[in-house]
């Protein structure tokens, strides 16, 4: 079982969007074990986004995502990480594919509407910096067969 880190960025929350972008996850079977609705200091803007840091889009990139208030989450499920990004489609809307939040609801790179970790090693680093262990919960769905055809 994985577990990945999703932000629904600020542009998400202005425009009313978190309630679409989590019922798609929901719908598709993953389950939520963490949520929380913050204000990302710059700090923290920075360290989830080191790894671009120097890349031209970078301070662009900072006070995007501490423009305003974000959703931040856990989602977790059998290859959580790679069904979160499939939902998200690629990082340009302009690329990605039909059905796919950032086809479907976004038109611009700079505004794309939803972060999800790209790896294992980035989803426990990210999940680390913004959920302290005792804010995520471990809890069974009744109806996980009905998912996963495991009970
Ligand atoms: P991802 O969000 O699909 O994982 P990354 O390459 O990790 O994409 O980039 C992080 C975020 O930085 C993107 O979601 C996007 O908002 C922004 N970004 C990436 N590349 C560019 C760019 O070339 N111009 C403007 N913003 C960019
Ligand atoms: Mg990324």
């Amino acid at each position: 079982m994985e577990r990945t880190l999703v932000l629904v960025k600020p542009d998400g929350v202005q425009r009313g969007l978190v309630g679409e972008i989590t019922s798609r996850l929901e719908k598709r079977g993953l389950k939520i074990v963490a949520a929380k609705f913050i204000c990302a200091s710059d700090d923290l803007a920075r360290e989830h986004y080191k790894v671009h840091q120097g890349k031209p889009f970078y301070e662009g990139l900072i006070r995007y995502i501490t423009s305003g208030p974000v959703m931040a989450m856990v989602w977790e499920g059998p290859e959580a990480i790679k069904l979160v990004r499939q939902c998200m489609g690629a990082t340009n809307p302009v690329e990605a594919a039909p059905g796919t939040i950032r086809y479907d609801l976004a038109l611009s790179m700079s505004r794309n509407l939803i972060h999800g970790s790209d790896s294992k090693d980035a989803a426990d680093f990210e999940i680390g910096i913004w959920f302290k262990r005792d804010e995520l919960f471990s809890w069974k769905r009744e109806n996980e067969n009905c998912f996963t055809g495991t009970n």
